[in-house]
């Protein structure tokens, strides 16, 4: 049983002082897509007017449609269908459509961790997207079949993508940060009938091994008829046998035109799967139309992307930032999308700035985590390359503290750049609350105010509105096109985990306060989900993981608030009789989560413990937990306590 939300904690105590706005500059505003608060009002009546009308007409905007829509929205909640008789095909919409006015522009801009450099140009990518969309034809692959991709940040991970959306199959994009184990439950849980894999890729100078992992988990994957596999880290010919193909024999055989499959908006374009409050991720799935319209504008809008920029999204295609700004968003837009393989400190600590010096880029979008490492790193990295290029600066993933959000203004930006944090979720398909760089003033901390047509709201557990500077729940009370549609495979599970805490409204598992301006600042979770480093994780996951090891009788797992990766991960656990704690079994456990579901995973602290404090009804108090992992003194009722003596002893467990 999940447990129940719980009100917000105020972690992040320096955000309530914080009161100092930066409003855009004029010169910035003049040439921005959306220039004033007036502009954005103006959009926010009219979508507040007249729902329908507004998003009719951004999806006529946003996309071509092979056919159009007639009915913008059918709303039987929780269930929404949009744009329902339209059909496009969302590869058309990133490629065809851009041929005539840009095919020699570089659409994928490349840079391997060793250096290795390749510019894609639209033309280019188009054609690669159609030859492996044929090959995976070749293979069987049909409208609505799942596909799985396993790949590093290689623009292959974006023609992966793409090629999937031509031919209607659905992607399900597994980060290669993931182990095997992790890849099996995954494949397993969406059916896919292919993988899309590559030998390996760059990260830190070292060979990440994909291949070797897909093969870990290849005997037990039911569903799965073909490996292909990309090569990128190995030389000469690559061995492979039984449902092993190269990518390179499948593809070169194939034309370099496909027709694309024009389906129906509602069709499922990919699943993603993500933590939740249980120990089993859930498989978000996401729609054609609406998902794309919502992707496109918003990135236009949030990071007033023209048509000379450079835009670069720091984010893997493993997560949905990935999907919706690196791939889907700029590519719709016809923009120049960087993508990075390896890692920010890699070989050195001024990697990005390099990066974005050489290239001139001129939008960054990052994480909070990435920036406070690089705040601790120190300002001569950044300081030592002219960065003077960047013109919008984006932040993403978790709260990001006023420190580090002064810091990236005036040290990666100049004190020139405007900021734009943006909340949003796997869940919501695209930005829902940022700043639009050209109209809002900014507040260090806030991700300000929602879109136009977006309707976020602060409430208590009765739905009641909570009033400003107050904390409670983060809602958002009415349907917006790039909503998740369903958790796949598991329609209950939909309905329970986002629309069982109010009927009709969607529950984002985030607390929230607005202020006096009604802008919004983000908490944190109030569900067993946590952020580590940006990525997002569930406490059952890691605990799942740990009592699968042979010497766990139980575990619990909390988030700590830490300095640079926001929260860090604290186990809890209780041996089996007879198993002495030690060291060297700490160690071996942070192994074991590595193995069971990757590194991102393993917790930053392991502590002993002779029993959990349970409630009588037997659940887990990881109330009482998360204030023992911070060090705080428990205020919180403990009446329910099984056993008060459990919580001193784990107090004392602090070696
Ligand atoms: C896009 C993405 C979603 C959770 C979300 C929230 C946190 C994301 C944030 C933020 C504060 C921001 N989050 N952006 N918190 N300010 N600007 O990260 O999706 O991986 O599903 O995570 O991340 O807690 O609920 P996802």
């Amino acid at each position: 049983m999940a447990e129940a939300p719980r009100p917000p904690s105020q972690e992040f105590h320096s955000v309530l002082a914080e009161n100092r706005v930066f409003p855009p500059s004029p010169e910035f505003a003049s040439r921005a897509h959306i220039r004033s608060m007036e502009d954005y009002r103006r959009l926010w009546d009219e979508a507040e007017r007249d729902p329908d009308a507004y998003w009719g007409a951004r999806a006529r905007e946003e996309l071509y449609w092979k056919e159009p829509f007639q009915t913008v929205l059918d709303w039987k909640p929780p269930h929404a269908r949009w744009f329902v008789e339209g059909r496009t095909n969302l590869a058309y919409n990133c490629l065809d459509r851009h041929l005539d006015k840009r095919r020699d522009k570089t659409a994928i801009l490349f840079e391997g961790e060793p250096g290795d450099r390749r510019k894609v140009t639209y033309g280019e990518l188009t054609r690669d997207v159609n030859r492996l969309a044929n090959g995976l034809r070749s293979l069987g692959v049909r409208k609505g079949d799942r596909v799985g991709i396993y790949l590093p940040m290689i623009p292959e991970a974006a023609v992966a993508m793409l090629a999937c959306a031509r031919i209607g199959a659905v992607h399900s994009v597994v980060f290669g940060g993931f182990s095997a184990e992790a890849l099996l439950e995954r494949m397993n849980d969406a059916g896919a009938r292919v993988l899309l894999t590559a030998d390996g890729g760059w990260r830190k100078g070292v060979v990440v091994p994909l291949l070797e992992n897909v093969r870990k988990a290849l005997p037990q994957m039911n569903s799965l008829e073909r490996v292909v596999v990309f090569q990128r880290t190995t030389q000469g010919t690559l061995q492979l046998s039984g449902k092993e193909l190269a990518w390179s024999e499948l593809v070169s055989k194939q034309s370099d035109t496909c027709e694309p499959e024009w389906v129906e908006s509602e069709h499922p374009l990919f699943i993603l799967y993500t933590s939740g409050s249980t120990g089993k991720p859930k498989g978000v799935l996401h729609t054609t139309g609406g998902y794309a319209v919502n992707a496109s504008l918003t990135t236009r809008w949030v990071f007033d992307l023209k048509d000379e920029d450079v835009y670069w999204c720091t984010a893997d295609v493993g997560w949905v930032t990935g999907h919706s700004y690196v791939v889907y968003g700029p590519l719709m837009n016809g923009a120049t999308t960087v993508i990075y393989e390896g890692a920010p400190n890699h070989p050195g600590p001024d990697r990005f700035w390099d990066l974005i010096a050489r290239e001139k880029i001129t939008i960054l979008y990052t994480a909070p985590t990435a920036i406070r490492a690089f705040m601790r790193l120190g300002d001569e990295h950044p300081k030592r390359h002219d960065l003077s290029s960047l013109r919008v600066l984006g932040s993403v993933g978790e709260p990001i503290n006023p420190e580090a959000w002064m810091w990236y203004r005036d040290v990666i930006g100049g004190g020139r750049c405007p900021v734009v944090d943006t909340w949003w979720q796997t869940e919501t398909g695209s930005i829902m609350l940022s700043p639009l760089p050209g109209a809002t003033p900014t507040k260090p901390g806030s991700a300000t105010l929602p879109l136009p047509g977006i309707h976020t709201e602060v409430l208590d557990r009765q739905g009641n509105s909570v009033p400003a500077n107050q904390g409670g729940l983060l809602f958002v009370t009415r349907p917006w096109p790039s909503m998740l549609r369903t958790v796949y495979g598991d329609p209950d599970r939909y309905v329970r985990t986002y629309f069982s805490e109010l009927p009709g409204k969607y529950f984002t598992g985030d607390g929230a306060r607005r202020d006096n301006d009604g802008y919004f600042w983000l908490m944190g979770r109030v569900d067993d989900v946590v952020n580590v480093a940006g990525h997002r994780l569930g406490t059952a996951e890691v605990e799942s993981a740990l009592v699968a090891h042979k010497s766990v009788s139980e575990a619990a797992v909390v988030g700590r608030p830490d300095e640079l990766k926001g929260t860090a991960l604290v186990a809890f656990v209780t041996l089996k009789q007879g198993v002495a704690p030690s060291p060297e079994l700490k160690k071996e456990l942070g192994a074991h989560v590595t193995k069971e579901i990757g590194a991102i995973a393993r917790p930053d602290e392991i502590r002993f413990a002779e029993g959990l404090p349970k409630t009588r009804s037997g659940k887990i108090m990881r109330r009482l937990l998360r204030d023992v992992a911070g060090g705080k003194q428990t205020t919180g009722d403990v009446t329910t306590l099984e056993d008060l003596n459990v919580l001193a002893t784990l107090r004392n467990n602090e070696e």
